[in-house]
């Protein structure tokens, strides 16, 4: 049986969080902003969870938007969620850099919540709709999908990173998850190569015979491409101008007694390579390359996943790090780190941004990292230095920053140094660069992109 919707977004979260008045509002982030205006134009609807254990709501109308909520029991969040999603699937595919954790029950529990996403999503289907599944913790819903209605038309996009061949090889019931990817007529991912590994791993994996971006599978050509995601551009350059955000970057400096702002923006993961950050700049300070009278480190780092014990151990190991530089170098009154563990509003993100002179985004390995993205948007009045790490999917677009190896200590500090030291005209050039190329891709274009690229969502 198929419902009436031609266009269906399938993703882990809904587009929407539980307000403080009982109600519904729209979520932040990158995805929900580049993919509702097209839900919303095309009458679409959002498969997805609410962020709560318990009963799925019913069904409702939200901006546009038809939302069909999927319920996870408690034992669900800590089995599919925090478990096979977040330290078995997060890990691997980001390199291992964090020991993945495997778990029979994890594994069962992904497998049940994604055949009930897919169910939720064939139910509101309409004949020869199109469907855009997202991330990592749906990797199987594009196969099971296709096995109940193979009139859809179905694309999945995948966030993070897709790991070489090796590593993907570690994982339990690996043949399942690569099939299930299959299942969908266009994959995308934030770079080339990994839509390379994907292809290479069919051949190794399954048997079959890739081409340069597609692979036969079960009768049908599935495509595997590169769609580098991005931001709204316009909504943070608006930002970046309002004086309001403007006066309070002033502050900001004012507050920090006018030293050089060194600044760093992440959740609160490992995979952001926060650790090699904060130990090159210890190393800095140590060595009196740079002094706490001349420059400020300030660290964001928003609480994420903290029912996970990976990220509890983070936390312990970032915080007893930021306590022993402002132990060692810091004066009553003038700390070399300022650490704060708290979500703060978009507004405020954008005054620090503008306040900064140098952005430092330095992870260990990252799918694209939108955080480097918002900082050159932000930066309105062409200036601002960044350090960024190679192994970032940001990388290739944003070559204009420092570029440096996360895993060298060295090669951090070195690159911090030469962003101190950069004249006005070197940044002015080097945010140009990086200004045109970001404002030339949006994430509307991304969207767009894609769906043309999937056919059928028009
Ligand atoms: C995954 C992939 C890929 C952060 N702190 C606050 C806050 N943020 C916002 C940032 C940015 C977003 O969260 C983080 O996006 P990133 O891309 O940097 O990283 P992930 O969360 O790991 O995202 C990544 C992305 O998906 C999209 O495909 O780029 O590689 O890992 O927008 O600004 N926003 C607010 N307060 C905060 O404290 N308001």
């Amino acid at each position: 049986m198929s419902g009436g919707y031609k266009f269906v977004v399938v993703a882990n979260r809904l587009a929407v969080d539980a307000a403080e008045d009982g109600g519904w509002k729209r979520s932040p982030g990158g995805l929900v902003t580049a993919v509702h205006p097209i839900v919303r134009r095309l009458g679409g609807a959002w498969v997805g969870w609410t962020g709560g254990p318990g009963e799925a709501p019913e069904p409702f109308e939200f901006d546009g938007m038809r939302l069909h909520p999927v319920g996870l029991s408690e034992d669900e969040v800590d089995r599919y969620y925090e478990g096979q999603s977040n330290a078995t699937v997060w890990p691997l595919f980001h390199d291992a850099v964090e020991q993945p954790v495997h778990h029979r029950e994890w594994r069962e529990a992904y497998e049940t919540v994604n055949r009930r996403f897919a169910d939720a999503t064939a139910a509101v289907a309409a004949e020869g709709a199109t469907v855009w599944v997202h991330d990592y913790q749906l990797m199987l819903v594009p196969g099971m999908l296709r096995e109940q209605r193979p009139d859809l038309r179905i694309g999945f996009f995948l966030h993070i990173p897709f790991p070489p061949v090796e590593l993907f090889m570690q994982l339990p019931r690996r043949a399942d998850i690569l099939r299930g990817l299959l299942g969908a007529d266009l994959v995308g991912f934030q770079r080339p190569l990994a839509a390379q590994n994907f292809l290479q791993l069919s051949r190794i994996l399954l048997g079959l015979e890739p081409k340069e971006e597609s692979v036969e599978f079960g009768g049908r050509t599935v495509v595997a491409r590169a769609f580098p995601i991005s931001i709204d551009v316009d909504e943070i350059e608006r930002e970046a101008a309002d004086p309001e955000v403007q006066a309070q970057a002033r502050h900001l400096r004012q507050e920090l007694g006018d030293r050089r702002l060194l600044l760093g923006v992440d959740r609160l993961d490992y995979t952001k390579g926060i650790e090699q950050r904060l130990k090159a700049y210890r190393e800095l300070l140590a060595e009196g390359t740079v002094s706490n009278d001349d420059v400020v480190l300030v660290q964001v780092a928003t609480p994420s996943r903290m029912r996970v014990q990976q990220y509890q151990d983070l936390r312990e190991r970032v915080e007893r790090e930021v306590g022993r530089i402002n132990g060692e170098f810091g004066e009553v009154g003038r700390a070399p780190v300022h650490y704060l563990f708290q979500s703060r509003s978009r507004a405020e993100l954008v005054a620090m941004y503008l306040a900064a002179d140098v952005m430092v985004v330095t992870p260990l390995r990252d799918g694209m990292n939108l955080v480097a993205k918002e900082y050159v948007a932000a930066r309105v009045d062409d200036d601002g230095t960044m350090v960024l790490s190679e192994f970032t999917g940001a990388a290739a677009e944003l070559d204009a920053s420092f570029l440096v190896n996360p895993h060298d200590v060295e090669d951090l500090k070195r690159g911090l140094c030469a962003a101190l030291a950069a004249t006005p005209e070197d940044r002015s050039t080097r945010m140009r660069a990086m200004r045109a190329t970001v404002k030339d891709h949006t994430v509307d274009r991304w969207a767009r992109e894609f769906l043309d690229a999937l056919g059928g969502a028009s």
